[in-house]
């Protein structure tokens, strides 16, 4: 059932009328119009882009390709981090993700597309591709995020697997944090890699994912910025994108994505508005020194940025045909 006829026959309906009506009043009259200066509109890119937290070679080439076939950007990004999602060897994402401190996996994801529509799945169990499925939340139902139980169900109607996500390495990996940690979770810098991955397509639009199994050992429950929509990522298509990684619950303080992006629309480069976003974080005192957070950003040029709390962060990048991963700069020296 599509996203409307799905709206048609529940309570939601009415509300979605309400709304229509108020956005076809706010577009007809001229007395609340607000000034939206876009940041960088002249230049545009040329062919497609991808960029992604972290070093993953195979994912962006995926997506890339797909592009370079001109497939539109959020099907590739969808496809490109499938790869490491369904790869076990990747702890911090999808199937062999660490798990929670009572041992159960459970993952998070997000989607937006270049109209703007988003969907998120939260601490869902026994799905591998929670990105896709995120994007079932967003084309088939008349919400914008699913979480635990419901996601889970949701995702057999969609006809996605049941699939075991605890590998015999991370239940190892968990049993050995039992016995010596002080049973808190904690992100440092060197305990993440969520994939966050931004496409621009040869129609120049961007659309974005982010998929994790969030902050190891973490509460049962608990959810980061990975599926919070303006947290974990944030899409506007007249301007640009930007993903997060790190520790959650410091991204979510900020809203760090959707300042990345506001801050290009407010004629930031990539790399300027990925940096003022980080100063936010560290700007509310010494804490920052026990975790790291880190910022990607495109903008619609092509431009793109980068830059984390601490040294260790590196993006990926496939354009033309070319894979590099590069090292972000970061603030504490
Ligand atoms: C979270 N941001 O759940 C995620 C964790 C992360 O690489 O980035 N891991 O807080």
């Amino acid at each position: 059932m599509k996203r409307r006829d799905f709206l048609k026959d529940t309570p939601l309906a009415g509300v979605g009328l309400t709304v229509a009506a108020a956005l076809t009043a706010c577009e007809t009259g001229s007395e609340n119009q607000i000034d939206t200066a876009v940041g960088s509109t002249e230049k545009r890119a040329e062919g497609p882009i991808v960029i992604a937290t972290w070093n993953v070679p195979e994912s962006v080439e995926i997506a890339g390709k797909m592009l370079a076939d001109g497939k539109k950007a959020l099907e590739s990004a969808i496809e490109g981090v499938a790869y490491e999602e369904a790869n076990e060897e990747n702890t911090t994402v999808g199937k062999g993700g660490a798990p929670d401190r009572d041992g159960t996996v459970t993952l998070d994801a997000c989607v937006m597309n270049s109209d703007g529509n988003c969907g998120a799945v939260l601490a869902v169990e026994n799905i591998t591709h929670v990105a896709a499925l995120a994007r079932k939340v967003m084309e088939e139902t008349p919400h914008v995020m699913l979480s635990g139980k419901g996601a889970e169900l949701f995702a057999y109607d969609q006809g996605f697997p049941k699939e075991n996500l605890l590998t015999e390495a991370s239940k190892k990996a968990w049993e050995n944090w039992k016995t010596k940690s002080e049973y808190k979770p904690v992100i440092n810098v060197e305990n993440h890699d969520t994939i966050g991955m931004l496409c621009m397509d040869s129609d120049g639009d961007i659309a974005g994912v982010c998929t994790t199994s969030g902050a190891a050992y973490k509460m049962k429950g608990r959810i980061g910025d990975s599926p919070i929509i303006g947290s974990g990522l944030f899409i506007d298509n007249e301007v640009g994108g930007a993903v997060a990684t790190g520790l959650g619950e410091e991204v979510v303080k900020t809203v760090g994505s959707f300042l990345v992006v506001e801050l290009m629309r407010n004629g930031k480069s990539p790399q300027e508005a990925c940096e003022e976003a980080i100063r936010r974080i560290v700007a509310k005192g010494d804490r920052y020194k026990e975790f790291q957070v880190g910022y990607v950003a495109i903008n619609k040029a092509g431009e793109v940025g980068a830059y984390a709390i601490h040294e260790g962060f590196s993006y990926t990048k496939y354009q033309n045909g070319e894979n590099t991963n590069t090292p972000s700069g970061f603030y504490a020296k």
